[in-house]
């Protein structure tokens, strides 16, 4: 595919002002007749002719101002439809396109999910409905009549309001008609058709406006609906009281379908979800299952004003709506939960999936300049990165500034597709400073590496704390330059107590925030009275990643005593890293190295005193840092076996320290409540199973008679996942009993059955590579299915580094088997498992030989898609 660059951009040649479409629908061939009204754009090139985009059409007639179009006017395509020499003046375009929807197996444009018509049009998916200027700079007033047999599809529904509907007479046939007046570019179009059940209520806005929300679901799954609609309600409500927006129809639909390739989309007043972000109830879905399904609705939810109201002028600027959306969704899931575990968890899918992807072969920039394939640049750097650089902007400004340059930006580009460039002028504004260094943030790929020493003088009570930063380099960026960090920071005394900061007048530090924007400065601090321990980046308040020289010692003070949980979180996670780096070393020769005492006292002395306080805070101190998170901070050289045999040493270890304050905790926090979803329930329940997980690792005796009995008492999902997760690591007749119980109570329920499968593929055991092989011949697998695609597959791949990255390189086969077989059925996600790759240099040589040679297969397979063409070209280049 040819490279699209950010430089070459353009305004269109011709605008559609508007768009009225008709929906036949028919399983096998749905007729779609446009009728669009274009005009010649003041801004775009006289007497050009109009290029419109197709994929996979069948033209079946065309006709201007009414009339039928004489053949050498145009040419047509299954890709594409040109109009050689178009009026230069206002025109009607009649197109009429037969489309498949049964057929389309690649979940974009019209297609069918267990008989229900639905739509995926973003980012290039209205180009396979009918001929269009398929990008989001072109806005346009859709008006939608949907006909289908009533039988087949009762409820039909648009974007924007229902404005007419009836019955066909005699023909079993019956018809809608949606308007949606708000004008949006083609990628938030969408039509939804079929039998489904209904959840709904009538939400009042701030202003009075009283709008009809419902949840759509697949027959039967009713109950498994009402907690999407309540964060619903709960997302629409912190939208007026944090950021004054309020939403703009008489109707907000939401459709939950068992088929689709991403998490959901948020087409205007339509929006359309993965139904594993909508169907919760205690015996169905995890604690995580439900914080999930919050912060998904409420992301598609907020998208109504950032990216629907003020849309992309470009793809390049996705991160404009999807940075700024992400924000937006943690910020709510912080309010409605706990700030400081939602920001650890945060950090850590951060580290995970952003800082590894910016340490590879696919890294790119938060706003990339260029592209082959749009699909493969949803991203955590686009998502994850992209809500971290506008979060640095509100800890830069503080709250109320950055509230003025929001409401500035929604006040001046509403209507408007606008760029990243609109979007920091209003901070700019609203501050009176300039952003211009601010914005490399957007430009520069790769993760900044901070480094920091102090120096504590105590004749002249000062405390000078030097600071360096360095990127390295990425693909086509060479060369990096010092970007601006805002570093929140305190200086921790006796007993946690925060120091005051006082610096010469020329430093750049407000609200204990150093703005950081050289390669190196130092900084010097008066009047500190005790030698300090450093507490920098609270709150994790810039992404990157940081070294300083403490030692393990002056890290568990802060761990014991900083002010800032997040802060404490990271210390005990940073000397539990070293020790376990150190461990990974000493495995490789054949040693073994327990826990520093200082560090088993501090989990002990937190685990008995503070845990039950706290328990989701505690829940994620006690979590070990996971083998990826090792091999990360390796960086180079990776061997996974050597980092399973550590980490698993260093957690029996620790755990046997633990066990008897592990043993009470688990009595205490055995309760008999009725189940409720809540924050602090969910936060009990985590931090008892991770307390049964470190039990298990001391004594697996004991774990698997406690899991096993968990297992079989569970009246919720996530206490009877633990248990099955904490018996899936202990081999034997108790694990596959289990796993069998599990299959048999849940075999009607793909969506469950996906827990199921994903935990097998996770086992870190070399059965594990047959065990997925058998997993592919089960009846409820199917490679069509993304959900099931991404469970046994994807989790084999991204979430079981010892046995993806096998030394026979039979691990790394499976995948490029897999993904050459669902490439012609579904590229996006044929690609998206293919990202599993991306961490492929960082291996010992003898593993990455073996993945590279996979690799290679697959980029030299024919046929193959632009998506899979990409991921392969880019992880090997
Ligand atoms: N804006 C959406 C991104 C998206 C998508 C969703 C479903 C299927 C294919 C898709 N391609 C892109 C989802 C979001 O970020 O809100
Ligand atoms: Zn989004």
């Amino acid at each position: 595919p040819p490279v699209i660059r950010l430089e070459d951009y353009r305004p269109t040649d011709y605008l559609i002002d508007t768009v009225d479409l008709d929906f036949n629908l028919d399983p096998n061939v749905t007729k779609v007749t446009a009728l669009l009204s274009l005009r010649p754009n003041p801004l775009g090139r006289p007497n050009a002719p109009l290029v419109l985009d197709g994929d996979e059409l069948l033209l079946n007639d065309l006709r201007l101002d009414g009339t039928p179009l004489d053949a050498n006017a145009y040419t047509a395509s299954p890709q594409g439809l040109t109009l050689h020499a178009p009026p230069q003046r206002p025109f009607e375009l009649r197109i009429e396109t037969s489309v498949n929807p049964t057929a389309n197996t690649k979940l974009m444009g019209l297609f069918r999910s267990n008989g229900i018509y639905c739509t995926q049009c973003e980012a290039e998916g209205f180009r396979r409905i009918t001929y269009f200027l398929d990008r989001p700079d072109v806005l346009s007033v859709y008006t939608t009549r949907i006909e289908a047999a009533v039988e087949e599809a009762p409820l039909l529904l648009g974007n924007g309001n229902r404005a007419d509907a009836g019955l066909m007479p005699g023909t079993g046939r019956h018809f809608v008609v949606w308007h949606d007046p708000h004008p949006k570019p083609a990628y938030l179009f969408a039509i939804v058709g079929g039998r489904l059940d209904t959840v709904s209520e009538v939400y009042t806005t701030q202003s009075g406006r009283r709008v009809d929300i419902a949840i759509h679901v697949e027959q039967g799954k009713r109950e498994r609906a009402t907690y999407a609609l309540d964060a619903l309600a709960r997302s629409m409500r912190w939208d007026e009281r944090v950021f004054g927006r309020e939403y703009d129809l008489d109707v907000f639909n939401v459709v939950a379908v068992s088929d689709f390739n991403m998490g959901a989309m948020e087409n205007k007043g339509l929006n359309i979800f993965n139904d594993k972000y909508v169907l919760a109830s205690q015996d169905t879905a995890t604690d995580s299952d439900y914080a999930n399904i919050e912060a998904v609705i409420a992301h598609e939810y907020f998208h109504n004003w950032t990216g629907n109201r003020i849309t992309c002028r470009d793809w390049f600027q996705l991160c404009l709506k999807e940075g700024l959306t992400v924000f937006r969704d943690h910020e709510f899931s912080a309010d409605e939960r706990s700030r400081p575990v939602k920001r650890i968890a945060d950090v850590r899918t951060l580290r995970a999936a952003q800082f590894v992807e910016d340490a590879g072969p696919l890294a790119h920039p938060v706003r990339p300049n260029r592209y082959r394939e749009i699909n493969n640049f949803y991203t955590a750097t686009v998502y994850e990165k992209g809500a971290e650089v506008v979060r640095m902007l509100k800890t830069m400004l503080g709250d109320d500034v950055f509230r003025k340059g929001m409401d500035l930006y929604f006040e001046r580009f509403d209507g408007t597709a606008a760029t990243i460039e609109d979007f920091l002028s209003c901070f700019a504004e609203a501050s009176g400073r300039s952003l211009d260094h601010f914005s490399e943030w957007y430009a520069q790929a790769g993760t900044p590496i901070l480094t920091a020493s102090g120096f504590y003088d105590e004749v002249s009570r000062t405390y000078r704390l030097d600071l360096r930063q360095s990127t390295p380099p990425t693909p086509g960026q060479p060369e990096k330059k010092p970007l601006v960090m805002p570093i929140a920071m305190g200086l921790v005394g006796e007993g946690g107590r925060d120091l005051p900061l006082v610096t010469d007048n020329d430093v750049a530090l407000h609200d204990g925030v150093l703005i950081f924007d050289e390669a190196a400065t130092s900084v010097t601090f008066h009047n500190v009275t005790e030698k300090p321990v450093p507490s920098l980046l609270r709150g994790f308040s810039a992404p990157v990643r940081y070294d300083i020289d403490l030692s393990d010692d002056e890290l568990l003070v802060l761990f014991s005593a900083d002010s800032d949980p997040f802060n404490q979180w990271q210390a005990v996670q940073t000397v539990l890293i070293r020790q376990l780096i150190k461990g990974t070393e000493a495995v490789k020769t054949g040693r073994s190295l327990p826990p520093s005492d200082r560090l088993v006292r501090a989990l002990a002395e937190f685990t008995a005193a503070t845990a039950e306080q706290d328990a989701a805070f505690a829940a994620q101190v006690l979590t070990l840092p996971t083998e990826s998170d090792i091999a990360r901070e390796i960086g180079r050289d990776v061997d996974p076996d050597a980092i399973l045999s550590a980490r698993r040493a260093m957690k029996r270890q620790l755990s046997e320290a633990l066990l008897p304050t592990l043993e009470r905790l688990h009595i205490k926090l055995a309760s008999s409540d009725a189940f409720s979803p809540d924050a602090s329930s969910a936060g009990r329940r985590a931090l008892r199973n991770a307390g049964l997980d470190l039990i298990a690792a001391a004594d697996p005796e004991r774990g698997e008679q406690l899991a096993a009995e968990r297992y079989a008492a569970a009246d919720n999902m996530t206490d009877r996942m633990a248990a099955l997760a904490t018996l899936a690591l202990i081999p034997g007749a108790g694990r596959e009993d289990a796993l069998a119980d599990f299959a048999a109570r849940f075999a009607h329920d793909p969506l469950i059955m996906d827990k199921w499968l994903a935990l097998q593929a996770m086992i870190p055991e070399p059965q594990t590579l047959d065990r997925v092989k058998g997993l592919m011949q089960h009846p409820i697998f199917t490679l069509t299915n993304p959900n099931r695609a991404r469970a046994l597959i994807g989790s084999f791949a991204m979430g079981n580094p010892t046995q993806f990255n096998r030394i026979d390189g039979a691990g790394f086969d499976l995948l490029a088997d897999v993904v050459l077989k669902l490439d012609p059925l579904n590229p996006q996600v044929a690609a998206r498992l293919l990202t599993a790759f991306r961490t492929w240099r960082m291996l010992e040589p003898g593993r990455r030989l073996k993945a590279e040679a996979a690799l290679k297969r697959v980029a030299a397979a024919g046929n193959l898609s632009p998506d899979v063409t990409d991921i392969a070209a880019r992880s090997l280049g």
